[in-house]
């Protein structure tokens, strides 16, 4: 989008409002929108209706009239485009030419309407029955060993199919399960887990009501979960104090005006959302929230001595604690000079935070990609449990962590047996019920795939979802290593880079859409999806699909399943296609504590809750109690400072889901125009010898031998702390070096990648 014009402003309005109506107004004529988004629209998140696409917050029992936000409604828009990507399409471009189109551009052209074959010969996709598609993938995964091909799902697919794709993978004899939690939450699945238990958040919905302040790291709520804005600012009224800590000021935890609130629309005012905002450093979480730690156990030992009561909750300590001690004399140890150091925050600014949580009954701590994409990630994750558990803020009303998960099903698939792990798959229950013998070697996670991919060993790729090729980091390597795979398959709704990489042999696989009406031979189907709170929700689509040759994703994973192993009578691929009730029964009998009568309670309004033993206070962990851990280092980077390394921060812009970029403009950041950026604090921009608007380019300073690089980005002069820099993803993950990941769960480290400027690139 060359020709579109740059502009760089400062947004002064706030989340919400007129802004996010014009962003509605201008995305959908964009995709030549019909009647079937508004009704869609409409129908958004309400009982019976359709789950959003977008982001896995919470679907209030009494939903709003408008159940939807500006970034749900360009994802509803997205899928139910008028645009499509035909066999004519295809014969008219060659892939190596639609390779170098923008992202952008390939999903703009429209939706996917028939599985698509690779001929070499051609450098074209070419159309293929369906038939023809499945015999050719079961026959070419036949010859595979199955363990070493990648079975890979992004965090959309519903409960129905993931179930099924994890029972196909396990049949055949693996478990290379990777999913888009392994770039992203996978971290409080394994921090949580060791800490307290329990892998994800402890609240639900109905704790915002009660809790009297929020504590928020590391997310961007205005653009990622934008219906949260209803809930915070609910809180934000009621005299919650919030406070953030965010190295970039995002407009969503500034102010709010509800589109929604026909007052705050007419007299443009607005909520104020933080009554604190920290700008911390990336990777600072660590030290500040260690500083909040020293002061309340400081304070908490002056009380002691003196007689007073007690500032941390000693009780709840006694009782329900592991390593308190060790925590609490590594507080009493840190050094002001550190912690103000490492956070890039003042010594005040953290007391105000402290003087916060002290005073509150009830804490609810929300976090993002902030915290859980850094080398140390799982550090921070626990420094904000240790946070929590001073003062008991977890197991009780209005208080606990809440992790806001990315896909709107990215929680349900580990639920239903994504997992490369095997103590997190249900392998009795599998036998009992399916007659077979799953495996109980490990799989392997993302960064295991990409591993395996570069060493060429890996023979084979199917994708449920996704744009892998993209999304992972050290794209340039990798992009190489893929086109050598034996076999790789899209399941997909659009065109996206991963298919424009063909392994040997390559296929596109295109799927029905969540909106759509998915007709079998039992009648219209559901699906079901968890969200952030662990509730549980049909979500039933109504719009016409976008082709007829559409296949839904449990019949293609049936299809594909079929070719490849051997028939199993207790396993009627066909039957669960016809009825999906019949998978939903299947999942209630491998799991039945979380999902007894699943079939009687799919529409229950508010979702069903699938229940959540830390949050009555039953610690399933190594020791029966929630573990204090004291971190192995005061900030998260897990690379140490040197004269000219920046801390390079990648981000969503508010114009993209994921690698889907919708538009150019990241309307709170006042950038227009471009993704090209890198956002620098001024005293960096002076000390270069720079000025906004120049061009620069950045380099990894992995160290590893490698060559890392992206040219041609816009300096942007912008309220970020010194030595980070801002820019988007997915244009800068050539940067981040694959083994550049969180220690135990290997997220990559996104959030602070180690880079160098190039001048004059
Ligand atoms: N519209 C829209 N919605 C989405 C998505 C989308 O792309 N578009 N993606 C979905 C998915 S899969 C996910 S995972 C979520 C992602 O939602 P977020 O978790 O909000 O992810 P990011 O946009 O990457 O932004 C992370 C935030 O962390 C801040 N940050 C960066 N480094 C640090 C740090 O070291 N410390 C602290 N305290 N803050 C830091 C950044 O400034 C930014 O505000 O959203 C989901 N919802
Ligand atoms: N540098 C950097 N890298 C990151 C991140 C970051 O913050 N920084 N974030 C990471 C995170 S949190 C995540 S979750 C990943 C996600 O990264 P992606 O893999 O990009 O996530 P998706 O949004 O699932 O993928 C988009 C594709 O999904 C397909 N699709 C859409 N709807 C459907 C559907 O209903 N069915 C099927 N089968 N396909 C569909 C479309 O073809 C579309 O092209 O990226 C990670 N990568
Ligand atoms: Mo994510």
């Amino acid at each position: 989008m060359a020709d579109e014009k740059i502009v760089i402003k400062e947004y002064t309005a706030p989340a919400g409002g007129w802004g996010s109506m014009k962003g509605m107004a201008e995305v959908l004529p964009k995709e030549g929108i019909s009647p079937a988004t508004l009704d869609a629209l409409r129908r958004q998140n309400k009982p019976e209706g359709v789950m959003c696409v977008s982001c896995a917050w919470g679907k209030p029992a009494k939903p709003h009239i408008a159940e939807f936000c500006e970034n749900g409604a360009k994802a509803t828009a997205w899928e139910l485009t008028s645009h499509r990507v035909t066999p004519e399409f295809f014969a008219k471009h060659t892939v190596s030419e639609l390779d170098l189109w923008p992202d952008y551009d390939l999903e703009q052209a429209g939706r996917l309407t028939h599985p698509m074959r690779y001929d070499r010969a051609t450098d074209k996709y070419v159309a293929a029955s369906w038939d023809e598609a499945f015999t050719a993938i079961g026959t070419k995964l036949k010859t595979c060993d199955p363990k070493k091909v990648i079975l890979y799902s992004s965090g959309r697919a519903s409960l129905e199919t993931s179930f099924m794709y994890a029972l196909f993978a396990r049949m055949w004899g693996q478990q290379n399960l990777p999913d888009s939690s392994n770039m992203c939450h996978e971290t409080t699945s394994v921090g949580m887990k060791n800490a307290i238990g329990s892998p994800v958040a402890t609240i639900q919905l109905e704790d915002y009501e009660k809790c009297d302040a929020i504590f928020a790291f590391g997310q961007n709520v205005g653009t990622n979960a934008p219906r949260m804005l209803h809930t915070l600012s609910d809180c934000a009224k009621r005299g919650v104090d919030i406070v953030t800590f965010n190295p970039l000021k995002e407009r969503g935890w500034e102010r709010f005006a509800n589109p929604q609130n026909p007052i705050e629309m007419a007299t443009g005012s607005s909520t104020q959302i933080s009554s604190q905002y920290h700008q911390v450093r990336a990777g600072g979480d660590i030290a500040a929230i260690l500083g909040i730690c020293k002061i309340v156990i400081e304070a908490d030992d002056r009380a002691k001595a003196e007689g007073r009561p007690r500032v941390v909750d000693a009780h709840f300590i006694e009782q329900h604690t592991v390593r308190f001690e060790d925590f609490a004399t590594f507080a009493r140890k840190a050094t002001w000079d550190d912690i103000v150091h490492e956070s890039g925050l003042t010594r005040s600014a953290i007391e105000d935070a402290a003087r916060v949580y002290m005073k509150a009954e009830r804490v609810i701590a929300v976090y993002g990609m902030g915290i859980t994409q850094h080398r140390y990630g799982m550090d921070s994750l626990y420094m904000i449990i240790n946070f929590l558990l001073l003062r008991g803020n977890i197991g009780r009303e209005g208080a606990g962590p809440g992790p806001v998960r990315g896909h709107s099903n990215v929680q349900g698939q580990r639920t239903v047996g994504i997992t490369e792990k095997t103590e997190l798959a249900p392998v009795e229950r599998l036998k009992a019920l399916f007659e077979f013998e799953p495996p109980t070697e490990k799989g392997w996670d993302t960064v295991e795939s990409c591993r395996e991919i570069l060493a060429g060993t890996a023979q084979g790729f199917v994708q449920l979802g996704g744009n892998f090729l993209r999304a992972i980091p050290d794209q340039g390597r990798m992009k190489e290593a893929w086109a050598k795979l034996p076999i790789t398959v899209h399941i997909a709704t659009k065109l996206n880079k991963s298919h424009l990489t063909p392994g040997e042999e390559s296929w596109i696989l295109p799927c029905l859409g969540r909106m759509e009406q998915d007709m079998q031979a039992g009648g219209r189907q559901a699906v079901s999806i968890e969200d952030s709170f662990s509730h549980i929700y049909g979500s039933v689509g109504k719009a016409t699909p976008a082709a007829p040759t559409l296949l839904s994703e449990p019949a293609i994973v049936a299809g594909i399943a079929k070719a490849t192993i051997a028939p199993n009578p207790n396993v009627p691929w066909d039957e669960w296609v016809g009825d999906y009730g019949k998978v939903r029964n299947a999942i209630e009998n491998c799991y039945p504590d979380k999902f007894a009568n699943f079939n009687d309670k799919l529409f229950v309004p508010g979702g069903f809750w699938k229940g959540n033993p830390a949050s009555h206070r039953k610690w399933e962990t190594k020791s029966g109690k929630a573990e204090f851990n004291v971190p192995r280092a005061l900030n998260a980077t897990g690379f140490a400072e040197q004269d000219g390394r920046f801390r390079l921060v990648t981000l969503r812009s508010n114009d993209q889901f994921n690698t889907t970029i919708y538009g150019y403009d990241d309307r709170f950041r006042g950038i227009k125009g471009t993704r090209q950026v890198a956002m620098m604090n001024r005293a960096d921009i002076l000390a270069l010898g720079l000025s906004d608007g120049d061009t620069i380019g950045l380099e990894s300073d992995a160290q590893d031998g490698h060559e890392r690089v992206v040219d041609g980005l816009r300096v942007v002069e912008y309220d970020i702390p010194a030595g980070c820099i801002g820019g988007y993803y997915p244009e800068l993950n050539i940067l981040i070096a694959l083994e550049h990941h969180a220690i135990e769960s290997h997220v990559p480290a996104a959030k602070s990648v180690p880079v160098r400027i190039r001048l004059n690139p």
